[in-house]
């Protein structure tokens, strides 16, 4: 018996250091026990980001955009909502009523922060702030801010409440923040509100009120790491319901909030934008943890509908201004919506589809997104930022320094914060290169071998990548190299020797006896492409888009005389002819300048004349195309991403 206590006593005592050990050890999302998980997420503390691309957005973010946004989150009164409920300020409730969540998101940014470099003032501050976030929590578990007081009788009654997508932020938050430093206090805070929330809605098989998604992916992310059933059971409950009936939701509320159905009775994106994604995110996170094959299969039908016809090239989603939603099929008007926080989401969809399948059609997706919808959502300086990323504007003014909806500034910072973690992952095979980058990744094979990569390329802006393989002991495994889906031609080579079988848009598995010192070179040609879109996106009609590698290209009206609405591109069949590219490292922050032989339409024409009327009234202009992620930073200027085009003179 005593030896049975000391035993126990042991055991516990070993507790403490696993759990220890373990924060350290999770990805951005940890599905290194879940049973559907074909490929696992290393750390992002793994990753060691080189010098290029995303070290310089990263630093802005973390030098700029982080210190910044926390001074307006302040100033629009958020942190004030919190010491007004413990008696530290007098002042009346600010914001809307989502404004907890602006907190939460920025917790979660500085957590990846944290969790890629130390920065002890940082640590300081964002303890201080969860010890006031904490402060407001109620006996119950509740949390949240809005429903107090007068508020009160509206608690978790009302259908745009938002207090269960708080929640959802919130965990995230603690999450990150217990990922990067192991302190617990906001994740058990967060924790305790899942339970009064399981113990009073899913216990008793009450209708939860929930009219924007969130909840579900925060909830799996928390059962991945206290393995507690319920946290699992509130995300299938918000997941698998019918609310229709009790909670008295018309068609139109169903579609808009991608909520309050069984998940399984979508056939495709629709709705509100960023509540779709975030719904796909947790019905994928879902799949994960128990393969629900009915999850499996609404996800791949309605994945088909998200890229055949409803995002844009640059990743975004959310074609309509009103109600902030996916159009229909093919509806993709160049002067979109495409909120940030909608390709946002659309990138943690796509890599839990990845997770799940291990499949480069989503990692593509996850890039393009990356690269284009989301960067061009922070301004180069990391102080200004976009809620809409159109892919047209006459002028008017998008960047702003803050919104009255900060959805978005503080998801863009914790999403780039976040990027070392997608970089590479884990199968039971071997590793996958997923994202090309100069890097080092420090880790190890599923079966424990230490492994090091170290990876050296000027990618975005040239296509040769060589890694380094160091396994701590030769040992044979897979190395799965990304080929991207818009690279025409692709050469991989290991130690000099050419591999065959690379193929766009799917990984190239390359298996062998791996030992310290082995070399792959890869190189992805990075002509600049010329894109049309399916033809019935009307908007798309007799214009192309400029891709180059992951890099969606635009026009804008300062480096034009001619209107950007008269400027075409003159295309060759010859794809080399098309462009000169040219790197301009005081330009823009440092990036790639496409120069192109086009034309301008000149003249004065009837607006309206018979088809086939002459219209041939046009002089050759010299078009510079820049990336689009770095559109309006010389002033609200026209801008174009869609150009129409003509064959060219000769
Ligand atoms: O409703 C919360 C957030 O505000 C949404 O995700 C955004 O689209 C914005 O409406
Ligand atoms: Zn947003």
């Amino acid at each position: 018996m005593r030896r049975l206590a000391k035993s126990i006593y042991f055991l516990l005592s070993l507790a403490p250091l696993s759990i220890a050990a373990d924060w350290r050890n999770q990805g951005v999302i940890d599905v290194d026990q879940s049973p559907y998980a074909k490929v696992h997420s290393v750390p992002v503390r793994a990753v060691t980001i080189g010098d290029g691309f995303w070290a310089s957005r990263r630093r802005v973010v973390f030098d700029h955009s982080i210190p910044g946004s926390l001074t307006l989150i302040e100033r629009a009164g958020v942190v004030d909502n919190f010491r007004r409920l413990t008696g530290k300020k007098d002042a009346p409730y600010r914001g809307p009523v989502y404004a907890d969540s602006d907190i939460y998101k920025w917790i979660d940014a500085t957590g990846y922060e944290l969790q890629s470099q130390a920065n002890p003032e940082l640590r300081k501050t964002v303890d201080g702030l969860i010890d006031e976030i904490v402060a407001v929590q109620e006996p119950s578990g509740y949390l949240g801010t809005k429903f107090t007081g007068p508020e009160l009788k509206n608690r978790l009654r009302t259908w745009t409440g938002h207090e269960t997508y708080n929640l959802g932020h919130l965990l995230q938050g603690a999450i990150a923040w217990y990922r990067a430093t192991g302190d617990r206090k906001l994740l058990d805070a967060g924790t305790r509100y899942v339970n009064y929330l399981y113990g009073e809605y899913v216990a008793k098989n009450k209708p939860l009120v929930c009219g924007h998604p969130e909840l579900e992916m925060a909830a799996i992310e928390l059962y991945r790491i206290t393995r507690d059933k319920r946290h699992l059971d509130l995300a299938a409950y918000l997941l698998k319901s019918d609310q229709r009936v009790a909670l008295n939701l018309d068609a139109e509320t169903i579609w808009y909030s991608y909520t309050g159905i069984p998940f399984t009775q979508r056939t495709r994106v629709e709705g509100h934008a960023v509540r779709s994604m975030y719904a796909l995110s947790g019905a994928t996170d879902y799949y994960l943890e128990t393969g629900d094959p009915q999850f499996r299969e609404t996800l791949e039908k309605v994945w088909k509908t998200l890229v055949s016809n409803s995002m844009y090239i640059t990743g975004g989603v959310g074609a309509r201004a009103r109600q902030e939603a996916i159009g229909e099929a093919f509806e993709l008007p160049n002067n979109a919506y495409g909120e940030s926080c909608a390709a946002i989401g659309n990138l943690m969809w796509n890599w839990r589809m990845f997770v799940a399948t291990g499949e480069a059609r989503f990692t593509d997706v996850c890039e393009r997104a990356l690269y284009n919808g989301i960067n061009s959502g922070l301004s180069l300086d990391g102080t200004l930022y976009c809620y809409v990323n159109p892919l047209e504007s006459w002028g008017v003014k998008t960047r702003n320094p803050w919104y009255s909806t900060a959805c978005c500034p503080p998801n863009i910072e914790r999403t780039l914060g976040a990027i070392p973690g997608y970089m590479y992952s884990t199968s039971r095979e071997g590793v996958y290169v997923n994202f090309y980058h100069a890097s080092n990744l420090d880790w190890h094979l599923q079966d424990g071998t230490g492994l090091k990569l170290a990876q050296q390329t000027e990618y975005p802006w040239k296509g040769d990548v060589e890694i380094q393989v160091t396994p701590a002991k030769a040992a044979e495994f897979t190395v799965n190299l990304r080929i991207p889906g818009w690279a025409p031609t692709t050469t991989v080579s290991v130690n000099g020797k050419l591999v065959a079988g690379s193929q766009a848009g799917q990984y190239l598995a390359i298996h062998r006896k791996w030992q310290a010192g082995d070399k792959i070179t890869a190189n992805f040609d990075m002509r600049a492409q010329l894109i049309t879109a399916d033809p019935r996106v009307a908007d798309d009609l007799g214009k192309v888009a400029v891709q180059r590698g992951p890099l969606v290209y635009c026009i804008e009206q300062i480096d034009h005389l001619e209107p950007v609405a008269s400027l075409r591109l003159a295309v060759t069949s010859d794809p080399a002819r098309n462009f000169a590219s040219e790197f301009r490292r005081d330009f823009l922050g440092g990036v790639m300048v496409l120069k192109h032989k086009g034309d301008a339409i000149t003249g004065d024409l009837p607006l309206y004349a018979p088809l086939g009327a002459s219209r041939a009234h046009t002089q050759p202009a010299d078009l510079t195309l820049i990336p689009y992620f770095a559109w309006e930073n010389r002033g609200a200027v026209p801008m174009k991403v869609w150009i129409p085009y003509s064959p060219a003179r000769n």
